[in-house]
């Protein structure tokens, strides 16, 4: 029996990658998102595929009640959760702060900072009783630096490299590994959803140069959740060959 993992926001991207390649590599699957048609599919391409029972929770991550009643169900189903990977999140907006949309920065917050939160207390509780576990957060170069007009998202994703370091330090002495994985630019939905779904606006911030694709970050979270018990990484930032620091892209 392989180790149960949840991801979050497995409807699509990063997320989605990562459950077709854990899965592949023998992992069971907890699988979350709002899109539910979404994670219908996966779960029927997965269970078909690698013949695995996938169990999917579909809620919003926003909301805690909702939250709660459907972490619930795990419990009901006598399943656990070895390996979290806090994976949903979004940017809403791309706007000096002065023009910034108060509704945008509440998504983003609610999302990206409390929505994580209210898995993480539930999972590390019953990881704490049980004496290990491993809770892989994703952030990104935006929780590194800070760049122009990218202010709320960036100041929750430095939020998700500060609640990275207080998981650890808190679930250390219960043998818990707490992992940050930072993505430079991935073409996922990200640049779609942050640009309100205008594609043409979408597609060019990853023209002219070469990506990273949502595999190349599951290929990153595979490592980190197989090392030996005794290794743990810490911090992992993966940027796309053709991009140095968070702006500084070669282009042709
Ligand atoms: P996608 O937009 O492709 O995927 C985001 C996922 O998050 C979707 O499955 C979505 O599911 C889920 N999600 C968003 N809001 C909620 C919510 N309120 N409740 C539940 N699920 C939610 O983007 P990525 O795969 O790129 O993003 C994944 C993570 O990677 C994010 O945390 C992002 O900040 C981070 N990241 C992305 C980078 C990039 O360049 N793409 C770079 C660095 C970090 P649904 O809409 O169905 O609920
Ligand atoms: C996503 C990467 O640079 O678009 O976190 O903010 S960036």
């Amino acid at each position: 029996m392989g180790k149960t993992v949840l991801i979050t926001g497995a409807t699509s991207g990063i997320g989605k990658a990562t459950a077709l390649l854990l899965s592949e590599n023998g992992y069971n699957l907890i699988l979350t998102g709002r899109r539910n048609d979404r994670l219908a599919g996966l779960k029927s391409e997965i269970e078909s595929k690698y013949k695995k029972t996938v169990l999917i929770l579909n809620f919003d991550i926003r909301n805690r009640e909702e939250t709660e009643i459907a972490l619930q169900k795990i419990k009901d189903l006598n399943m656990d959760v070895d390996i979290l990977i806090n994976n949903a999140g979004l940017a809403a907006g791309l706007n000096d702060i002065n023009d910034g949309l108060a509704d945008d920065w509440e998504r983003m917050i609610d999302t990206n900072i409390k929505g994580l939160l209210y898995i993480s207390r539930i999972i590390s509780q019953w990881m704490v009783k049980k004496g290990r576990g491993h809770i892989i957060n994703i952030s990104s170069i935006a929780g590194k630096e800070t760049y122009p007009m990218g202010n709320v998202y960036c100041a929750t994703k430095h939020a998700v490299q500060s609640l990275t370091k207080g998981m650890r330090l808190d679930l250390l002495k219960h043998g818990i590994k707490v992992t940050s994985v930072c993505p430079g630019a991935v073409e996922t939905e990200f640049s779609l959803v942050r640009f309100n779904w205008d594609r043409e606006r979408a597609e060019k911030v990853y023209s002219g140069f070469t990506p990273l694709y949502a595999n190349d970050i599951a290929d990153t979270i595979l490592f980190v959740i197989s090392r030996p018990d005794h290794v743990n990484i810490d911090d992992i930032l993966v940027m796309p060959a053709a991009q140095a620091y968070s702006r500084d892209f070669n282009r042709k």
